[in-house]
């Protein structure tokens, strides 16, 4: 069952616990293209799992000509790949939401981006020979938990068409390095354009199904929910979303921003999983302007926005809000769902100028 703290509840320390656990991407790291990968956000279910990369095999059965067995040199010999991937929690927004779900209490950090190295899982498919009439692929973690009152390991699927796309990669690298332990080590899945539940780590066991899959974080887990009895909608790609790195300096331990009067640099960095960025506008308390808009790292990954803001002494927000090229723009207000997922309202910055 889904726990909803009442609207002025303050946080657990259960939330607390899960925060500390799970950090988000501090804001100044908007600045680099590629995220270093201590700084790219995390979000682990249960526990990291023990993984030995030597005696590490996935397996790939089900609905398939042949059930293979691949260790992981036998992966890393295989084509391979080398992709900027923006991926950001489905979560990410929940904890400025009234009745929040007792969950990940993500603001907006949740967020970063890889240059991931892998092969692409449609060789791999192919070469066991996946049925045509397979309807989704499962994919396993090695990563054991409860959730919900359901044992279970951490699973996701992807119907067939998805995939089959030619980016989408069984990954063993981040930033040219082996997978760290935290990021799914040895070997992960990685979804370009999805939220990041779908990018399944420790991954040892890929299945073709010719029903769609149930498991409790595909069928209940990851909706769009307004109650306990809404079916609700599954959350697939990223919604459109910019964020703005913190401007000025940081007042420790508050979260406010300090800045001097004049000509100040904003930047920041947008993405969307249905479509590119195509413009930014920069709210400064209420009246927006178009941001410049620099080339993304990749067809992936975030496209970065500057622009120069005049600041005149007083109390100030700012805000960003991005638009991609299907018209997707952000919502000005948290929305209330049961989860608190896909929360891309547009973020706010106050800011004393000086
Ligand atoms: N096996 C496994 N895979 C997982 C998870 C998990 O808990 N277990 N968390 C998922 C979620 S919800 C997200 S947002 C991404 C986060 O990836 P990262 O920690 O590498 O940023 O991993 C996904 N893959
Ligand atoms: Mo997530």
């Amino acid at each position: 069952m889904i726990e909803v703290p009442p609207a002025e509840e303050p946080f657990s320390l259960d939330e607390l616990q899960k925060a500390v656990r799970n950090h988000g991407m501090p804001l100044e790291a908007l600045r680099y293209d590629i995220t270093p990968a201590g700084l790219h956000y995390l979000l682990i279910h249960y526990d990291i799992p023990a993984t030995d990369g030597a005696a590490w095999r996935l397996d790939i059965a089900g609905n398939a000509e042949r059930h293979l067995t691949l260790s992981l040199d036998e992966i890393r010999a295989r084509p391979s790949r080398t992709l900027a991937v923006t991926m950001e929690c489905a979560g990410n927004g929940r904890a400025r939401m009234a009745n929040r779900v007792r969950s990940q209490p993500w603001l907006v950090e949740a967020v970063g981006t890889a240059e991931w190295t892998g092969t692409p899982l449609a060789g791999v498919l192919a070469e066991a020979g996946v049925r045509p009439d397979s309807v989704e692929i499962v994919f396993t973690g090695v990563d054991h938990g409860i959730q919900g009152e359901v044992e279970q390991d951490y699973q996701r699927s992807l119907t067939l068409d998805e995939a089959m796309g030619a980016d989408v990669l069984l990954a063993w690298a981040m930033n040219g390095q082996p997978l760290l332990p935290q990021h799914g080590a040895p070997l992960r899945l990685v979804v370009p354009g999805w939220y990041g539940m779908t990018s399944v780590k420790w991954l040892n066991r890929i299945e073709a199904v010719t029903s769609p899959f149930q498991g409790y974080q595909q069928a209940t887990a990851y909706r769009i929910q307004m109650s306990e009895d809404d079916p609700g909608e599954p959350l697939t790609r990223m919604k459109v979303r910019a964020l703005m790195a913190p401007p000025g300096i940081a007042e420790f331990p508050s979260t406010n921003r300090l800045v001097d009067a004049g000509a100040i640099a904003l930047f920041g960095r947008a993405w969307s999983g249905f479509a590119p960025i195509v413009r930014v506008d920069i709210g400064v308390d209420g009246d927006w302007h178009q941001a410049d808009l620099g080339a993304a790292p990749g067809p992936h990954a975030w496209r970065p926005w500057t622009w120069t803001w005049q600041a005149e002494p007083g109390e100030r927000v700012l805000s960003c809000r991005a638009t991609d090229a299907a018209g997707n723009s952000q919502p000005l207000e948290p929305f209330w769902n049961l989860q608190g997922m896909g929360n891309n309202y547009v973020q706010t910055v106050p800011v004393r100028v000086r």
